[in-house]
């Protein structure tokens, strides 16, 4: 049986990354799968949102470089936060450049994202370096590193051998790499010649573009719902962003909270399904 099939708590036993164990840990002590994605610009909307998605969901993923009032005292309302509600951070970041810069992105300027982010990402596009540069930075601080394998954009072009070449990356760096951003499970996926599957492979597989409602958004957007996810593509965690707060610019704080529990909801339910088929 493929190791992705085990309870969240057994799958949490068996990582070597202190990450994505702790990750794990975390969905199973809340229920929960769901990732919120906080896509807006002004501190105020970001804090409120988290503190009132906060209790229902185990991930919450930042855009920090689009918030326009930033300041460092930012961070430690979010570490606030991510202890009060037992929640991880998931910078968004989609690092691409050369292992140099992109130890540089990480570690310093305005964000000092490896200082605050248990979790962040990276195109594989550069080749392997990109890992080694990231990992001297994120190693030492017990970080992870998720790959983007796939995107739910319309036409986008990491697919098939671009995919595959991903997935050989973090099957060479398994101690740094603990998954991938995508729509689907990477068992099977990029094997070299004569290699078999090793049944104990479990790499987080996140999966962005979901919503219950709507199935795009004008700019490319695809959206699946959370069964289609977790239940038919073998996803680990779902990643909802506007599904849950709709336009910032008219936002009702107890509404938000009422999708984040609706996704929850949805996406635990999807995961029990998934463990009794
Ligand atoms: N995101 C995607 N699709 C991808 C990748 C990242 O939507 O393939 I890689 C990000 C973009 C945004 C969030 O921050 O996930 C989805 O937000 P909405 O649920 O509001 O569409």
């Amino acid at each position: 049986m493929a190791a992705y099939l085990n309870t969240y708590a057994d799958r949490a036993k068996k990582q070597i990354n202190p990450a994505a164990r702790d990750l794990l840990e975390a969905v199973e002590r809340k229920q929960s799968n769901l990732c919120v994605s906080v896509d807006v610009t002004s501190s105020k909307d970001f804090l409120s949102i988290i503190d009132a998605v906060g209790p229902y969901v185990s991930l919450i993923k930042t855009h920090i470089d689009i918030i326009e009032d930033f300041e460092p005292s930012l961070i430690l309302r979010l570490q606030e936060l991510s202890a009060k509600h037992d929640f991880l951070i998931f910078e968004d970041r989609k690092f691409a450049d050369i292992g140099n810069t992109v130890a540089l992105q990480y570690s310093s300027g305005v964000h000092k994202i490896a200082t605050w982010s248990h979790i962040t990402n990276a195109h594989p596009v550069p080749g392997p370096s990109i890992i080694k540069g990231l990992a001297t930075v994120g190693l030492p601080l017990r970080r992870g590193l998720l790959l983007l394998a796939e995107m739910s954009t319309a036409g986008a072009l990491a697919r098939g051998a671009y995919t595959e070449d991903a997935v050989r990356m973090a099957r060479d760096a398994r101690d740094f790499v603990i998954g991938f951003i995508a729509q689907h499970r990477m068992e099977g996926v990029g094997l070299r010649e004569g290699e078999k599957q090793d049944d104990a492979e479990d790499y987080l597989i996140l999966t962005p573009g979901v919503g219950l409602d709507a199935t795009g958004d004008g700019l490319g957007q695809q959206y699946r719902t959370p069964q289609e996810a977790v239940l038919s593509s073998g996803s680990d965690i779902i990643i909802v962003g506007r599904g849950i707060y709709g336009n910032p610019g008219n936002m009702n704080i107890n509404e938000v909270q009422r999708q984040a529990e609706r996704y929850r909801e949805a996406g635990w339910n999807a995961y029990l399904q998934r463990l009794n088929r």
